[in-house]
C-alpha cells in the first residue's frame, strides 16, 4: 500500500469523526417574552465566541449594551430592532462583562461574561 494511499485513508478517518467532535458555531440565547426575558439570563463565552439572540416571540425587542446607554464610545454592540422570528449576532468580543438590555422593554436585561479560555462546564 503506497504511502498516498495510507494518507488518504487516515485523513478520511478525521473528516468522517469531525463533524461529532466539532464545537458549536455559536452559543444561542433565546429571547422569551415572560421572565427571565433571554435564555439563558447570564452566559459565558471564549473570547471571540460569536453569539447569537434569536427572537422566536411575536414583538421587536433589542439586544443593547449597556454601555451604549452612557458613552457611545464604550458601547460593545447595539442590535437595532430584532424583528419577529429574527435574530442578532456579534461575531465575538474581548474578556469582560457585558450587561445588556431591551431598549423597549428595560425590564429584559442579561449579561455577557467573556473569558479568555473556553470551558465545556460554562455552556
Ligand atoms: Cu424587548
Amino acid at each position: 500500500m503506497s504511502l498516498r494511499i495510507i494518507i488518504t485513508i487516515l485523513s478520511l478517518g478525521l473528516f468522517t469523526a469531525w463533524p461529532t467532535t466539532a464545537m458549536p458555531p455559536y452559543t444561542a440565547i433565546i429571547i422569551d417574552s415572560g421572565s427571565p426575558y433571554f435564555v439563558p439570563k447570564s452566559a459565558t463565552v471564549a473570547s471571540g465566541s460569536p453569539i447569537r439572540w434569536e427572537n422566536p416571540t411575536a414583538t421587536e425587542h433589542t439586544i443593547t449594551h449597556l454601555d451604549c446607554l452612557k458613552d457611545p464610545a464604550a458601547c460593545a454592540f447595539d442590535s437595532g430592532l430584532v424583528l419577529p422570528n429574527g435574530s442578532f449576532t456579534v461575531p465575538g468580543l474581548a474578556h469582560g462583562r457585558y450587561p445588556y438590555l431591551c431598549r423597549i422593554h428595560p425590564v429584559m436585561h442579561g449579561i455577557i461574561t467573556v473569558t479568555d479560555t473556553f470551558s465545556p462546564s460554562q455552556l
